[in-house]
């Protein structure tokens, strides 16, 4: 890893029915906390990825909240003054990425009143939390991996109106459009999750178009240019407790 540290921005994800993952959370608060690039994008979320093989933790954190996160995140968290003890982790539960998809959770931001966890193959285990916060609208590895789940829910051993979810125009692109990962994956004839170079294109593609010349067409910053919005939705985010900074 590199000497500079990148900044994330954790999305708290409030887990519905805590005690589908373990009878000791019920009544628990509990989230699952995604790590994203951009945090202006919260307005588009459809779901949450994670790894099917992956293994994630519940910890317990301050203000009697836990979280759903890979370990390796919680021990950056517990040196990041985010854990209940600083510099401690205290580990209540070991969860499969199995045993997460298919519960509901509560995104900010989204007009969707509740969302659920899907499957993501590609998830990188040893990058931020192991969650992956789903935009399709601006993310072509998003697109491509919700299209697939709606295109064969048993092959993923999904349920289909878990993945029963369109994707939210947020972001005006010139060229592409305010469904921006659609059209990059149109473009580039993205077939499926195994088109990994084209998608690594598209990727970088409308990651530059939409941070740097995408204007907002929701939301409080509406009509604002995306990089400019970006801070405002993250400081807005800390500071109603939906979000935290996140650095590795
Ligand atoms: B981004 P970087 Cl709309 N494994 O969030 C794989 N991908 C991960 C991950 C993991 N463990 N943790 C985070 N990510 C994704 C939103 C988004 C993102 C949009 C557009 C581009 C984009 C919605 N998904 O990222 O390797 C998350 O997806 C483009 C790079 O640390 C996170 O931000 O640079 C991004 O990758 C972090 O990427």
């Amino acid at each position: 890893e590199g000497v500079n540290p990148q900044e994330y921005t954790l999305i708290k994800q409030r887990v519905l029915k805590p005690e589908l993952i373990d009878a000791s959370l019920a009544g628990k608060n509990l989230f699952l906390v995604c790590a994203t690039l951009r945090p202006e994008t919260m307005y588009g979320q459809t779901n949450s990825f994670v790894l099917p093989e992956g293994e994630y933790g519940v910890f317990e954190m301050k203000n009697d909240e836990f979280f759903v996160c890979s370990e390796r995140s919680a021990l950056n968290m517990a040196y990041q003054g985010l854990t209940k003890e600083d510099k401690k982790l205290n580990k209540v539960a070991t969860v499969k990425g199995t045993q997460l998809i298919g519960l509901e959770i509560k995104a900010p931001l989204t007009n969707y009143e509740k969302v659920y966890v899907l499957p993501m193959p590609g998830i990188k285990m040893n990058k931020a939390t192991g969650v992956v916060t789903s935009v399709p609208s601006d993310a072509p590895d998003d697109w491509a991996t919700l299209r697939d789940l709606q295109k064969k829910p048993d092959f993923y051993h999904i349920k289909p109106e878990w993945a029963d979810f369109k994707p939210i125009p947020i972001i005006d692109v010139p060229k592409y459009g305010d469904l921006a990962a659609l059209t990059a994956c149109d473009q580039f004839q993205i077939k499926s999750l195994k088109d990994k170079d084209l998608l690594q294109k598209a990727k970088e593609e409308v990651y530059k178009a939409g941070f740097y010349e995408g204007k907002m067409i929701i939301g409080k910053y509406q009509g604002m240019k995306v990089c400019d919005a970006k801070p405002l939705v993250r400081k807005d985010m800390i500071q109603n407790g939906e979000a935290l900074p996140y650095y590795e």
